[in-house]
Formats: C-alpha cells, structure tokens, sequence
C-alpha cells in the first residue's frame, strides 16, 4: 500500500478573521484539522513566507490596490494586502493548530520578486519547492489537502500534485476560499477536470 500524507496549508493568523488577508471563516477549520492531524501518520504545513516588500503586495507597486492584477515576467500576479511577513505574528500558525506533529515545515513566497501558491512550484511553475523530491523518497504518494485558501494555495498545489504524478484530494469542509472574481468556481472546475478528488 502506498503512503499517505496529509498537507495542511498556509493556515496562518492573517488568513484568519482579524488577519491581513483574512479569508471568511478561515479559522473554522482548525479543529477538523486537528482531528485529521491525528489521523494521518504523516504530515506537512505549508507556510506563506514573504519578505517585507514582497512583489505580490500592493504596496510595492506605487498607485496599485489590493486584488488588482498586473503582469509579471512570469504571467499575471494578483496582488495582495501586505501578508505573512517572515518573522511577524500574522505568518505564525494559527495558535489552535496542533502542529507539532508535522515532520516538514514547507516555507514558500520568500523569493521577493516571485509569488507562489502552490506547495510544489512557485508561480513560475518551474520553481520547485523541493515538495516534490521530499514525498518521492519517503515512498508517499496520495496525498489529502486542506487549509487556506481553497482556491489559491489549496488549488495550485493538489494541480501541482496530480500533474506530478500524486493522488490528491481536497478535503473542502476543512479548507475555506478567498472568492475573488470568480475564483472558487473557476478552481474548483479546475480540479475537477485535472482529476482531484473533491471529498
Ligand atoms: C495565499 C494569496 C496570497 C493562500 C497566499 O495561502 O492561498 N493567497 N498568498
Ligand atoms: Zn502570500
């Protein structure tokens, strides 16, 4: 039998209500990962880990708002309210997570002038985390989801995990979405179609 992991992702105090980037009921979720946490033999956190300046804040760029969208080397980038600033109390885990069961901790979006979403690749999508390398050698290869936000961190990453050869499915009563544009259906659809399992 093939070994499982459970991916819990970027549940941190500023996607959380009272957060920078607070994604609506963000920090309901907490206790259905716990109990999932202590069912799953193996587990990974993700982390969003951006540098003071980050280039996916708005703020960076002069006379751009939050959730506006602008073109990068790398394709389009949405850009966000300032947000899990290395080192600062809104990229901590949320103080409810039971996280001291993970064996990895996954920290991404620290390059400053690239974003990324998926646990996998940054938004370049040839940019490993080393994600990928980490479950190969350890023989794991289905993998369950959840966390914040379901259509941006969650999404890219179970993509990322079916397109490199894992089984993923998406626990979506333990994962809470940001919504912008259109983005939740537009995802969910998505993964749907690339095989996800939406559980
Ligand atoms: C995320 C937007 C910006 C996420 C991270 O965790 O889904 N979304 N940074
Ligand atoms: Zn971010």
């Amino acid at each position: 039998m093939s070994a499982k992991a459970l991916i819990v992702v970027d549940i941190q105090n500023d996607f959380c209500p009272g957060g920078a980037l607070a994604v609506a009921g963000g920090d309901e979720i907490v206790p259905l990962v716990n109990a999932l946490i202590g069912a799953f033999d193996h587990v990974v956190l993700t982390q969003d880990w951006h540098p003071a300046g980050h280039s996916s804040f708005a703020s960076t760029h002069p006379g751009r708002q939050p959730f506006e969208t602008i073109d990068m080397p790398y394709g389009p980038q949405t850009l966000w309210p300032d947000h899990c600033v290395q080192g600062t109390r809104g990229a901590d885990f949320h103080p409810g997570l039971d996280w001291t069961k993970a064996q990895l901790v996954i920290r991404k979006g620290f390059r400053p002038s690239i974003d990324s979403y998926s646990a996998f690749f940054e938004n370049d999508h040839k940019t490993p985390t080393g994600l990928a390398g980490y479950l190969k050698e350890r023989g794991i290869s289905d993998l369950t989801f959840v966390g914040l936000a379901t259509d941006y961190c969650v999404a890219y990453s179970a993509l990322d995990a079916v397109r490199h050869g894992f089984s993923a499915t998406v626990e979506t009563g333990a994962c809470r979405a940001i919504d912008l544009g259109g983005s939740l259906e537009a995802m969910t659809r998505r993964m749907a179609e690339a095989g996800v399992t939406l559980a």
